[in-house]
């Protein structure tokens, strides 16, 4: 019997299960070559954490990890129901919440290490957690993409942290729970036509309107790359944004961009030059988790779906 330890939160919807014991034994080498040896022979163990039949497509673990960089206070590699992430906005935020939870954290910076490079977390007083997140550029402005029945989209390629095409699909299809369906066929088009186009890299695909809510700047619907949609503002995804923004100098370093997902809740972000000359950021976002479980996880080897449901 294999038993895991873990905590779940939400960050603004999105779910995160960190793994805080128990997990895969993945050496103490780089975190980019552990992800490759956990995908290579470890990786029912992602499957038996984050799938049915004990969690759900939506949800995104977190493996705690010793890092190899001594300044950071832990490595953390994610994952989702069909593979590894490079980073994950909301489940940093979830990953801090939690270790405030187990006593673990008080008020304060610390660097997590990730499989692309290290980031920074703070815990606010109130709760708060702000990100800073790995240096983010957009890749390739405009890119068209025509879809049969849909027309023609054009949006922009980034990087911050994951990969993504966005793209400004205005107020005529609403980014609203009702229209998740038709978003994803949406989205999941989008995403195979980028793919096929010349941006095998992009996995996840994010569209835009007017923001719904006073205050805020602008809504979103975020497609991740197993099909699910962000509950959350998405915080890579709100950061690949911020690049795009700034790339056309229409936010600039310390103004505050709030964006809405597509349940209307909200990340603040705001970012600073990394390398102005060639339009890299970096992006700070802040928002907030809640604790909603705390349990270990049973694999038992008779258990038919031990590992979880696979596609
Ligand atoms: O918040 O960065 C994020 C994220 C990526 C996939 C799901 N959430």
């Amino acid at each position: 019997m294999v038993a895991l330890e873990i905590v779940d939160s939400h960050t603004a919807g999105e779910p995160t299960r960190v793994v805080t014991a128990g997990g895969p034994d993945l050496g103490n080498g780089p975190l980019s070559e552990r992800v490759r040896r956990w995908s290579s022979t470890l990786d029912h163990y992602r499957s038996a954490i984050v799938n049915e039949p004990r969690g759900s497509d939506v949800l995104v673990g977190a493996l705690l990890c010793e890092p190899v960089d001594r300044t950071c206070a832990a490595g953390v590699i994610f994952f989702n129901n069909v593979g590894y992430l490079g980073m994950c906005g909301h489940g940093t935020i979830g990953v801090v919440e939690t270790l405030r939870h187990l006593g673990r954290l008080q008020p304060g910076t610390i660097r997590l290490e990730t499989p692309v490079g290290v980031v920074a977390a703070t815990l606010h007083p109130d709760g708060r957690v702000s990100i800073e997140n790995v240096p983010s550029y957009r890749h390739h402005a405009d890119v068209v993409v025509d879809l049969p029945v849909w027309g023609r989209f054009v949006g922009d390629v980034a990087w911050a942290g994951n990969w993504f095409y966005l793209v400004h699909t205005g107020n005529a299809l609403p980014l609203t729970l009702p229209n998740v369906d038709v978003l994803t066929d949406l989205a999941w088009q989008l995403r195979q036509r980028v793919n096929a186009g010349g941006f095998p890299e992009v996995d996840h695909v994010e569209l835009f309107s007017e923001a719904q809510d006073p205050g805020g700047h602008s809504r979103n619907f975020v497609l991740c790359p197993g099909k699910a949609y962000d509950r959350s503002p998405c915080g890579t995804g709100t950061s690949a944004k911020l690049a795009c923004l700034a790339a056309r100098g229409d936010l600039a370093p310390g103004e505050t961009w709030v964006q809405e997902s597509i349940l209307g809740t909200r990340f603040e972000a705001s970012y600073v030059w990394h390398d102005h000359e060639r339009l890299r950021i970096i992006p700070t976002i802040t928002g907030r988790a809640c604790v909603n479980a705390e349990t270990r996880l049973l694999i038992d080897e008779r258990d038919p779906f031990a590992w979880g449901i696979r596609r």
